[in-house]
């Protein structure tokens, strides 16, 4: 049976074109409450509504770096948030042509009887929130599944479970006009070789394509946001050209060219990394049907946060650490980051071992 076409197909598949635009990607900045309050732990700075809106505003007012961007993910609070000269948020983003996007998941949770694997929720209403979160401005959605490696992980009930519930809310996201970005993300901490990541990376995308096609949901209509193929937290690195060779070609064996664009989490890499990693990709001289492109949240806001701690005056200096990350990663979709300026933030690993959510 093919894809099942409602009412907003066309809308859909215009969205998603425009978010894979070449030399432009996404910012996620769609951490929950909890999330958001580790970050600015990390600048001793209180996690309270003003000062969430205080670092959304820096991001969203940045002078420039809009235009590297086509979509920004936002969290349900940060939806309807507005500068402190009272424009709303969304309409901050329309006027510089980048589209906003909700986190519409919430969360994981275990499954029973399983190695510490999870399942994602947020099924419940998920149909009337799309219908809200379309009225607010919202054109796209975002929902997190999490898998990981282990001597017998993830399972093939995880992988299914896992499968299954990205492409229901993917289906349910189009029904209501939302283009949803399906992110299966295969964690990096382990031990494992790169190999091993790869094959996971590939059995996981399988199944995951296996059930869109299942759920009758538009392709064309759908953004990726995988992990890129490397090797475990724990194991030796290795450089950016040979994760370029892994990733695409375990993209290559697994994603319809009929998806436009595929948008990398950066899962605890270095800014720096996570820019030269998506750069190699984008050099590799092999047939690559959709944008190669960012939908980054820790590796586009790092030093960003740095520079800022939580002060009014360094909101400049932070804005323009914001626009090196957002150019640099532009040029990368491109193939043209020559790399090599980064500061010492930009270095800096934000891999957390175990981290959770
Ligand atoms: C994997 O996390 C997503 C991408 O961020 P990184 O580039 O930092 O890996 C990110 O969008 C994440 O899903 C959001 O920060 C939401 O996190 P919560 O904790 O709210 O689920």
């Amino acid at each position: 049976m093919s894809a099942f076409v409602g009412k907003y197909a066309d809308e859909l598949i215009k969205t998603a074109k425009y978010i894979a635009t070449p030399g432009k990607g996404i910012l996620a900045a769609d951490e929950s409450t909890g999330t958001i309050g580790k970050r600015l732990a990390s600048i001793n700075v209180e996690n309270i509504e003003s000062n969430r809106q205080a670092l959304r505003e820096l991001l969203f007012t940045s002078p420039n770096a809009l235009s590297y961007l086509s979509g920004v993910i936002l969290f349900e609070e940060t939806l309807y948030q507005k500068t402190s000269g009272g424009k709303p948020f969304v309409d901050v983003l329309i006027e510089n042509s980048v589209i906003p996007g909700i986190k519409v998941d919430k969360g994981t949770v275990e499954i029973a009887g399983t190695n510490s694997e999870t399942t994602t929720q947020g099924f419940d209403s998920l149909g009337a929130r799309c219908q809200q979160y379309y009225k607010a401005g919202a054109r796209f959605a975002k929902w997190r599944a999490v898998l990981r490696i282990g001597p017998t992980e993830p399972s093939e009930l995880a992988i299914q479970q896992n499968a299954q519930g990205l492409a229901r809310y993917a289906i349910i996201c189009q029904e209501n006009g939302l283009v949803p970005i399906v992110e299966p993300e295969v964690l990096t901490d382990g031990d494992h070789d790169i190999k091993k990541c790869a094959a996971v990376t590939e059995k996981v995308l399988a199944a995951v394509y296996k059930a869109l096609n299942d759920h009758h949901v538009l392709l064309e209509g759908t953004l990726l946001k995988p992990n890129m193929v490397t090797p475990g937290s724990d194991s030796p690195k290795v450089t950016p050209e040979v994760i370029a060779e892994y990733t695409v070609a375990a993209l290559r064996r697994t994603v319809p060219p009929a998806v436009p664009g595929i948008v990398f989490l950066s899962g605890g890499q270095s800014e720096e990394e996570a820019t030269l990693n998506l750069n190699a990709m984008n050099k590799l001289e092999v047939v690559k049907p959709w944008t190669l492109s960012f939908s980054f949240g820790r590796a586009l806001q790092q030093s960003t946060i740095k520079k800022w701690a939580g002060k009014k005056d360094n909101v400049p200096a932070a804005q323009q650490a914001f626009l090196a990350r957002c150019k640099a990663n532009s040029a990368a979709t491109l193939g043209k980051y020559a790399g090599g300026n980064a500061d010492a933030a930009a270095s800096e690993s934000l891999y957390v071992k175990g981290y959770k959510y």
